[in-house]
């Protein structure tokens, strides 16, 4: 059996809960083989001062290798280029995206950096698979160096239609870099569909099978693998002290309320304002909730270095201070807004303790919230998940309420659905969806990637 070599930009220790359910994921793949993790240390260092220098240690039979990045190559590659261009753009939003030449070069050059570093590493047979799209040129880098190993790429973000993509100043080299995996994986049939059609149109590609492509004396197979979660894994999270705790607590605060949660990066994908103000609207039309309904909304620091994460943040602040001015009272805050990373083993609490879980990104990959949301309510008495449209996850869990973030008034006449919605309902839907989350999990995906991509002729 070969081994499996997993490169990421972040590298976890899937031996800590911290971790979560992909490097978990991950980690049991890695330990069924034996195998390499490489991806960057997260330290950042002056120029000349040992940039790139590799790390490396045991975990179990994993090993975990990571190289350092200079303040210069971490502020091109990972937040000028991978989180200025590639996020907003993929994202549906060019109006976010800075297209300064200069972050380019250094994610060519670090993703050449990489290959460099992990050339070294690997084994004839190994089987490779390159986590997102901080990486898209890795492939191409390690095959211009004689890499002939299978190498399987996943986008774990969407895929926008092409002439989105189009607009990114030397599209052409970075979809054309592609073609250098054997397998690229993305979220959904309509990222699938989006990218279909931009390598047929823009890249000059042949369909030459079902979902493979012919271009530049290469086949690509393309595929939807939609990411689950470990669902026994975050189930016994919420068994545990600490969110037991975070019931607890909840449960005693919030006995006459009725708890609606969002749990979320701070990300203009994530649509929070737009669900700020679809609370809003709840509390305008049915008045009924006044007094009652309670959003507590986590909200992690992300990327503050980015423009347009400042900008999301007063945004969004703006926004629930003027609900709570608006409509609190002595002894009722209609919107509890934190601004912070809630510790992992408290989060399942959270979600149980809500009657409404509110998921409503204008876009994301999937959206894992969601499902680990369903995953952990009490099948007797369970929440009920109103979710994007516009999220991957919309694809697979039919039985959530959809709804469109865009439409304010549609979305707040969802939430108050789902506030009201009959028992016999609610335990209907969350059924079906628990159904739904526990056959396609993290586990499904992540042997269904890698059979596709050990069936491809290397
Ligand atoms: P993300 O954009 O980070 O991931 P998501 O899939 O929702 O989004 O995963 C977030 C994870 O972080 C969840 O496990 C959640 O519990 C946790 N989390 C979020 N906010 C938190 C907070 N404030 N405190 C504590 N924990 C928090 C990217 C893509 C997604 C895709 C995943 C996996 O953008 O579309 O689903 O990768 O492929």
């Amino acid at each position: 059996m070969s081994r499996l070599v997993v490169v990421s930009n972040r590298v976890a220790d899937p031996r800590k809960t911290a971790a979560g359910g992909l490097a978990v994921a991950l980690g049991e793949a890695l330990a069924e083989t034996g195998g390499l993790w490489f991806g960057t240390s997260g330290t950042v260092v002056d120029s000349g001062h040992g940039e790139g220098k590799l790390h490396t240690h045991r975990a179990g039979n994993v090993t975990l290798a990571t190289v350092d990045l200079t303040q210069e190559d971490h502020d091109s590659y990972y937040r000028g280029y991978a989180n200025g261009v590639l996020w907003p753009v993929f994202h549906y939003r060019l109006d976010l995206a800075d297209f300064d030449a200069g972050h380019i070069e250094g994610y060519r050059r670090v993703n050449r950096m990489f290959a460099h570093r992990l050339r070294p590493l690997l084994q004839p047979d190994d089987v490779i698979w390159v986590h997102d799209y901080h990486l898209i040129p890795l492939a191409a880098e390690l095959r211009a160096m004689g890499c002939q190993q299978r190498i399987g790429f996943f986008l774990h973000i969407p895929v926008p239609p092409p002439l989105i993509l189009a607009a990114i100043p030397a599209h052409d080299w970075l979809m054309r870099a592609l073609f250098a995996y054997d397998l690229v994986g993305v979220q959904s049939q309509a990222d699938l569909t989006h990218l279909s059609r931009y390598l047929l149109s823009e890249a000059g590609a042949e369909a030459v099978g079902e979902n493979t492509f012919g271009a530049f004396n290469r086949q690509l197979r393309t595929g939807a693998f939609p990411i689950g979660i470990d669902v026994d894994e975050f189930t016994a999270l919420a068994d545990g002290e600490e969110a037991r705790a975070m019931i607890a607590t909840l449960r005693e605060q919030y006995a006459k309320r009725q708890l609606l949660a969002g749990v979320d990066r701070l990300d203009y994908s994530k649509g929070l304002p737009q669900r700020v103000r679809a609370f809003r609207t709840l509390l305008e039309r049915y008045p009924e909730n006044r007094h009652s309904a309670t959003l507590i909304q986590v909200a992690a620091p992300s990327r503050e270095d980015v423009h347009a994460y400042g900008d999301i943040r007063r945004e969004l602040e703006g926004l629930c201070g003027a609900v709570n001015g608006d409509f609190g009272d002595i002894d009722w805050m209609p919107v509890r807004y934190i601004h912070r990373t809630v510790a992992r083993k408290r989060v399942p609490g959270l979600y149980r303790s809500a009657r409404v879980g509110l998921v409503t990104p204008l876009r994301d990959g999937m959206n894992l919230v969601a499902k680990e949301f369903v995953a952990v309510q009490d099948p007797a008495d369970p929440g009920v998940l109103v979710l994007s449209r516009f999220a991957g996850a919309a694809e697979q869990l039919r039985d959530a309420l959809l709804v469109n973030p865009y439409d304010t008034q549609a979305t707040a006449d969802a939430i108050q659905r789902a506030l009201h919605m009959p028992l016999q309902e609610r335990q209907m839907r969350h059924a079906r969806l628990l159904e739904e989350i526990r056959r396609h999990d993290v586990h499904w995906w992540r042997r269904g990637f890698l059979a596709a991509l050990t069936e491809t002729s290397a």
